[in-house]
């Protein structure tokens, strides 16, 4: 990677440590951060950092030119759960904000893409288990029919106009630096805070509810390599299905309890339970590991083992 890389969603959950990925490997200066706000310090201080509005075709294109960029990670969205309480916003951003940075590169302005889909695409009429890449895609929530349909026009920019564009199916991603909002993946990451903070979790989904999960290394290494990988490897311009491991509220909380005996959790399904029955409950990433030698490395054990330590230590060190 030669060129200067724009991070448009910076401050969130993946796009903060998508940033401090690259700013490590490549230099502060080379990985421009942009988001809506400014709350994420790490992030602002970091490295050059843009205030932008990532359904401003005319903002990006500024800032794309003043920084000389070449590619970007486009990781603004609106995400399952708040998709549903703003279904016309949701649209709206996810959208125009593809919209956006595919025109770009159409134009020739950037050269490379990454844009993220999810399990969402997935549907009730999917098969649940080791749902393959090609497959029913009958999404129910706005955020689904939104990553379908960009999935749609990211393979017909590249089909139409050559872009590079490159694109992961995330499952629920599970990190302890930036929290996640507005997902229904979102209870594999607060359990693990309200374990250390509460010994006590009110849990929104079912115990039995078995989603597929990856922990924040394995979704970076994923994007980072995908990224890498030379043109001809991608046989896939929609996007592809990437898997680490299944689990249910049940399995996080006894995998917690192994290290926290006193923790306690009860279930109270909210609206989210219904999003999460209509998603797969785990994933056939065959086509990764084919085309570009995907493989991830932490299951749930390893990432319970991080996720609790990080957070004891990061708890332990706002007290003093
Ligand atoms: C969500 O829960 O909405 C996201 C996702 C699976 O894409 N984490």
């Amino acid at each position: 990677m030669s060129g200067k890389i724009l991070v448009i969603g910076a401050a969130g959950q993946i796009g903060s440590e998508l940033t401090s990925t690259l700013r490590n490997s490549l230099g502060n200066e080379k990985v421009v951060a942009a988001d809506i706000n400014d709350n994420n310090k790490e992030v602002v201080n970091s490295g050059p950092f843009e205030i932008l509005d990532a359904k401003e075709f005319s903002t990006i294109k500024q800032c794309v030119d003043t920084y000389n960029i070449e590619t970007v990670y486009l990781m603004a969205a609106m995400l399952s759960a708040t998709g549903e309480k703003y279904p016309e916003k949701a649209w709206d951003l996810n959208m125009t904000s593809l919209f956006n940075v595919l025109n770009l590169a159409k134009e020739g302005v950037i050269k490379k893409i990454f844009w993220p889909s999810s399990i969402a695409v997935f549907g009730p009429t999917t098969p649940k288990e080791n749902t393959p890449q090609h497959t029913i895609c009958e999404p129910t929530t706005v955020y689904g029919i939104s990553k379908l349909t960009g999935e749609r026009w990211c393979e017909y920019y590249n089909k139409k106009y050559n872009v590079d564009v490159r694109s992961l199916r995330y499952p629920g991603i599970i990190s302890y630096k930036t929290l996640p909002g507005g997902g229904t993946t979102d209870y594999a990451v607060d359990i693990y805070h309200k374990a250390v903070t509460d010994g006590h979790y009110d849990c929104f989904l079912k115990e039995d509810t078995e989603l597929p999960m990856m922990f924040m290394e394995d979704a970076i290494n994923a994007t980072l390599q995908l990224m890498a990988a030379a043109e001809s490897t991608i046989k896939l311009r929609s996007s592809y299905n990437v898997a680490a491991f299944s689990i249910t509220p049940k399995e996080v909380y006894e995998s917690i309890k192994k290290h926290i005996p006193q923790f306690t959790i009860d279930y109270n399904p909210d609206s989210r339970q219904q999003i999460a029955d209509s998603w797969p409950c785990s994933i056939d990433d065959n086509s990764a590991q084919k085309d570009w030698q995907w493989h991830s490395k932490y299951s749930l054990e390893d990432t319970t083992d991080i996720m609790l330590a990080q957070l004891k230590a990061k708890y332990e060190s706002t007290k003093n």
